[in-house]
């Protein structure tokens, strides 16, 4: 069997799922490797207690069809994990793409042959396959981050790192518990591992900023408005700055008087959700904005909890949303709980993980269970792991100088590496969008594109070195003029030890961004080289 396709995916998730329709729908042939067992990424492996998405779930699903928007009903507001695989494999079955994905199957390498002008991607298993056209779909938060600690592989009991939690349950019950991390992961498991422990220490490095999510069951009837409302959704969806259907706010916090401000945040507190994050359209930009909101947040965490000394630790001050904003389930009102301790590790840094648990500067906690709610290496781990060798056999590590200097065209490719598409790559709006809409939008454009260059005899396509620089200036031009950069976090870099501090995502807004990759698409392919047959003798 040839094992030479028009074009290999790399994962499962939502753009494998999307991209592997497409292609097959447009003609060419197809081969989707993921190395999980099924479909899902992220949402296969990220198994943790309480795993929920924090997108509304009536959009946090494809859109591009309507049958399969009709097809499929959430149970709740915000779906837990276990629902969004269950609908993943749902939309796989129903998209028929399964027998097109080769599962349990891991990209050791992918080597661009100028010569064939073609991919050749290996396998961890050995296998070979080629490839005129290389798809990454392997999603922003993929790479799991575990600090290396001293003496981690110590530890007598068991350890879990939330975004790769085992398949099968894990007994929390009536165990002394220690989980290291506040980010989204710990402050979502953190209520639902102290329902089940009999000891939980909590190991928070930074206070966060939460609000709540007030969750609930989505009824029948909710269900057929929405149904009802499909193309109303979708055009609101694609008119949005970030892929949301919900109208942005024009009122600024500074600009706007304190009786009604204050009554403003107390109704987005009461709705729930990360709309309570766009209450006031300045927030990500003006310091005095976002100081009123992060103070009524602190206002709210000081009301709740209390002990005074644990609400002292936990009151965040950085800049409310430069850090990923977190929406909880009784989070702060889990520090009430006898059996709940918070370790201020800015008091008590962690110094070692020793045989029977957590050596900080202060004492020893001794532990049956760690949790590593210690986040990702985002936006670029996952593509640098993969081991992807451009012309002239120089690899995109080298290329990035190790993560150090990211460059990319649009987030969408890279100068050096023909015919590599990148889904929700970095330097693209991704994580700071409702990512299935940042992901439908590149995957459609990627069929465009391909379906172009078939149409005319074009034989490779890549971005031009000049074109990748004023895109990446871009990218960071706009980021310096938001709060975004002042703080520490997944999306500069800052969370891994030796990665370079930047910022990976472009923040001028999906629509603003979709218009320019559909002008750049209407010119030409404009920013790219494209080479036909011809050109290449
Ligand atoms: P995050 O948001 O990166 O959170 C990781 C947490 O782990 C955060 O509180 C970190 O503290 C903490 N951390 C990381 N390294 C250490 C060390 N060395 N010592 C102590 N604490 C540490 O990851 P999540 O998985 O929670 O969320 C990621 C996204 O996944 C989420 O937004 C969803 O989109 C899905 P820090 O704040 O860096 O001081």
């Amino acid at each position: 069997m040839s094992n030479h396709f028009d074009a290999i995916v790399i994962g499962a998730g939502f753009s494998g799922i999307y991209m592997t329709y497409k292609l097959h729908q447009d003609g060419f042939t197809v081969k989707t490797l993921e190395k999980a067992a099924g479909v899902g990424g992220v949402w296969n492996v990220a198994r943790y207690p309480g795993a929920h998405c924090d997108s509304e779930s009536h959009c946090y699903n494809f859109m591009f069809s309507e049958e399969l928007y009709r097809k499929w009903a959430w149970s709740k507001r915000f779906a837990p994990q276990e629902e969004i695989l269950r609908y993943l494999n749902f939309a796989a079955d129903e998209l028929d793409v399964k027998k097109q994905m080769q599962f349990n199957t891991e990209v050791s390498s992918a080597k661009w042959d100028e010569e064939k002008t073609q991919w050749q991607i290996l396998t961890s298993e050995g296998e070979e396959f080629t490839a005129t056209y290389l798809i990454s779909g392997v999603g922003c938060l993929s790479t799991s981050n575990i600090p290396n600690f001293e003496g981690r592989d110590n530890f007598a009991g068991e350890s879990y790192h939330t975004g790769a939690w085992p398949h099968t349950p894990v007994d929390l019950k009536g165990k002394r518990i220690g989980v290291i991390g506040t980010g989204s992961s710990g402050v979502q498991s953190i209520p639902m591992i102290a329902q089940e422990a009999a000891e939980l220490y909590v190991f928070q490095r930074t206070p966060q900023f939460t609000s709540p999510a007030r969750n609930r069951t989505i009824t029948e009837e909710e269900n057929a408005q929405l149904k009802a409302d499909y193309a109303g959704i979708r055009e609101r969806i694609v008119a949005s700055y970030a892929g949301y259907p919900y109208v942005r706010s024009t009122k600024s916090a500074v600009g706007t008087p304190e009786e009604e401000r204050l009554a403003m945040l107390e109704a987005t507190w009461e709705k729930g959700g990360l709309s309570f994050g766009s209450t006031f359209n300045d927030i990500g930009i003006n310091p005095n904005s976002n100081d009123i909101v992060s103070e009524f947040i602190r206002s709210k965490i000081r009301e709740t909890v209390k002990n005074p000394e644990t609400v002292e630790s936990l009151l965040p001050n950085y800049y409310y949303t430069t850090k990923r904003p977190i929406i909880d389930t009784n989070y702060h009102e889990t520090y009430n709980k006898e059996h709940v301790t918070l370790i201020d590790l800015k008091e008590q840094p962690i110094v070692r993980i020793t045989k029977s648990g957590i050596q900080t500067a202060e004492k020893e906690y001794s532990l049956d269970i760690i949790v590593y709610a210690t986040g990702y290496d985002a936006m670029t781990g996952t593509l640098l792991k993969l081991n992807i060798i451009g012309r002239d056999g120089v690899t995109l590590k080298e290329k990035w100088a190790d993560g150090a200097k990211v460059e990319t065209y649009l987030g969408l490719g890279v100068s050096g590496f023909p015919n590599f598409f990148t889904i929700t790559g970095p330097q693209s709006p991704s994580v700071l969008t409702n990512v299935p809409a940042s992901i439908e939008q590149h995957v459609e454009w990627i069929s465009d594109c391909l379906q172009y260059l078939k149409m005319n005899q074009i034989k490779t396509i890549e971005p031009t070195e000049e074109a990748e620089q004023q895109w990446s200036k871009q990218c960071m031009d706009i980021a310096n003029s938001t709060l975004y950069t002042k703080t520490d976090s997944w999306y500069t870099g800052s969370n891994i030890e030796g990665k370079t501090r930047g910022f990976l995502i472009y923040l001028g807004g999906l629509n603003s961004y979709r218009q320019i990759c559909s002008d750049i698409a209407g010119n030409g392919y404009e920013g790219y080289q494209l080479k036909t047959t011809e050109a290449i003798k």
